[in-house]
């Protein structure tokens, strides 16, 4: 058990009530923004708490007191009604200016992984938020009752067949800017993972986008944010930031399973497609 210090007991309150961050610069970015803003309301909060405390009790009933009869005060409500729209104004041109590095994913860092001939798209969006240099993992992420599948570029067929995929487990490389592209094949589900950015639907015959840029190694968990169905709470997702080279080492694995997967159904198909009597299937 570590010590109790107001330090610790500060940070404790401060994780469950401000938004999961550390993973990702738009995570950090949303984590800042809200506590600017709640420390902003904070404060007028406590200045209308107390405000209010003091006349209740500078204030309350005596014997024989009567009440002051004020009819307005046209200074005060002019300077509470500007204070407020100055108030307003301001984090609103703060939260515009703040959007920009929320939204818009930056650069891979110079020992990301190696960008150069990944694309492998069958459409390029134009909606699609991308760094300035254009150059970026894009992993779809396909919502589906009940699991994530994520699918990489690599598809060595134009249809986009053969891409490397995983399940549940999404491995990316560090300091590399990752765009997802967020789909669903079944019903709507919606992607978080809480330090890596904001919520996501995944809605049938739509794409939605966001990125993440992980610096530090390590296993961030999520789970589908949106009531999809009864195995819902099993719909568990985890993004595992490894370094760019076994990163590779990973995808290039993945590959290898799923062509020997693929060559195993081969044999297995054409196997029933020999067999003839009750052993026999149609459309295997
Ligand atoms: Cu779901």
């Amino acid at each position: 058990m570590g010590l109790l210090t107001p330090a610790t007991l500060l940070a404790a309150t401060q994780a469950f009530f401000t938004p999961e961050s550390g993973g990702s610069p738009n995570a950090d970015n949303i984590d800042s923004l809200y506590k600017i803003v709640l420390v902003v309301a904070l404060v007028i909060f406590v200045a209308v708490i107390g405000a209010l405390s003091y006349a209740l009790v500078k204030f309350r009933a005596r014997k024989g007191a009567t009440a002051a009869q004020i009819r307005g005060n046209t200074r005060l409500e002019v300077g509470w009604t500007a204070g407020a729209a100055v108030i307003l104004i301001g984090l609103a041109v703060l939260t515009f200016f703040r959007l920009g590095s929320i939204q818009n994913p930056p650069n891979s860092s110079a020992d990301g992984a190696n960008l150069v001939g990944e694309s492998g798209e069958l459409v390029a969006s134009t909606s699609r938020p991308l760094p300035p240099n254009g150059k970026s993992l894009n992993i779809t992420v396909i919502g589906r009752q009940y699991i994530w599948q994520f699918v990489y570029p690599g598809a060595n067929e134009p249809d986009g067949l053969g891409a490397p995929y995983s399940y549940e487990e999404m491995v990316v490389p560090t300091n590399t800017t990752i765009t997802l592209d967020i789909v669903s094949s079944d019903v709507v589900h919606s992607w978080w993972v809480p330090q890596l950015g904001g919520k996501f639907q995944a809605v049938p015959g739509y794409h939605n986008y966001t990125w993440m840029k992980i610096d530090k190694p390590g296993v961030y968990r999520g789970q589908c944010a949106l009531l999809c169905g009864r195995g819902h709470a099993r719909m568990i997702a985890t993004v595992k930031a490894v370094p760019p080279a076994q990163f590779e080492a990973w995808l290039a694995y993945q590959k290898k399973l799923i062509a020997e997967a693929n060559a195993d159904a081969k044999v297995a198909r054409a196997k029933l497609n020999t067999q003839t009597g009750a052993g026999q299937v149609e459309n295997p």
